[in-house]
């Protein structure tokens, strides 16, 4: 189903709004002060998962190619994204720089963590795949809910998953009502958000319509108390729904609405049942048991 995908519209919308930028990816800890992801928080990248086949298209008009989102535990400065930034090695040991390096479909202020890498990456089947990919470049990066920018190097190259793999979370943390206030699809409910950042495009599983009460349903955040009791929370919504015009632009970013935590928890991961979302290649999601990494 490459050649449908909603990335495919999200991006040809694109090419023709201009939108050139960047994304971003996470990899956060539990409740977030501003500022908390400062110091000595390393950039990393989370993840380079394999979306769409010949399936997007580049803003300058450049069509039929294939997109590889790149997830980070920081937030990326959009300007400082460029195509030279970022190279892909394909399984015949061949590489290749992306056509384009979009902030979008996530693109919003408190989205940063995500850099859409739009190029011609492989062939899926007879290949040469996707293998690999490496940040090679300087980028600018603050930690999330970090005040500064600053440059970074080069990192280690990241595996890439293959076209047929179906997303996965990639971080989680605790908006900030710094963040968050200007946010024009945020919860309209509860008191404790969280985002959640997925490998890739998300969409109901398998209607490739915007998610549901199937997801909100089986979603939980799992906080550690202040008495070092593990406790699950159920949303009473999920939010940053309808991100754009067609549920193909879908982004891979969700909020979890959730009610007063008790006072000192810290988020410590996220589940969610396997079959509820699908990428924008069709793939579901398998079951997630994404623990929040420690600082
Ligand atoms: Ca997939
Ligand atoms: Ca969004
Ligand atoms: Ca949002
Ligand atoms: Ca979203």
């Amino acid at each position: 189903m490459r050649q449908s995908s909603l990335v495919g519209a999200a991006l040809a919308m694109v090419a023709s709004t201009a939108m050139v930028g960047s994304i971003g990816a996470m990899g956060s800890s539990g409740a977030v002060t501003p500022g908390s992801r400062d110091k000595g928080e390393k950039v990393k990248v989370l993840s380079a998962s394999w979306g769409t086949d010949n399936g997007v298209s580049c803003p300058r008009g450049v069509s039929n190619l294939d997109n590889l989102p790149v997830t980070f535990n920081s937030f990326i400065k959009r300007s400082s994204i460029q195509v030279t930034d970022f190279v892909i090695t394909r399984s015949d040991g061949t590489t290749v720089r992306p056509t384009c390096a979009l902030q979008f479909p996530p693109d919003e202020r408190d989205e940063r963590q995500t850099v859409n890498l739009i190029g011609n990456f492989g062939t899926p089947v007879t290949g040469p795949i996707p293998a690999t990919v490496q940040m090679v470049g300087a980028l600018r990066a603050k930690a999330i809910g970090g005040l500064r920018w600053h440059r970074v190097g080069k990192l280690p190259s990241i595996k890439a998953d293959p076209l047929a793999g179906g997303p996965f979370i990639t971080d989680a943390w605790q908006l900030t009502e710094r963040l968050y206030k200007n946010d024009q699809n945020r919860c309209t409910t509860g008191s404790t958000f969280i985002r959640v950042m997925w490998s890739n495009g998300l969409t109901a599983y398998a209607t490739g319509e915007e998610v549901g009460a199937a997801v909100t349903d089986s979603y939980r955040a799992v906080f550690k108390l202040a008495n070092g009791k593990r406790t699950s929370f159920a949303p009473l919504a999920v939010a940053d729904l309808y991100d754009h015009s067609t549920a193909a632009n879908a982004d891979n970013m969700h909020d979890l609405c959730l009610d007063d935590i008790p006072r000192g928890a810290k988020l410590r991961g996220i589940t969610i049942g396997a079959d509820l979302i699908q990428d924008p290649n069709g793939d579901p999601n398998r079951a997630q048991h994404y623990g929040v990494p420690r600082r």
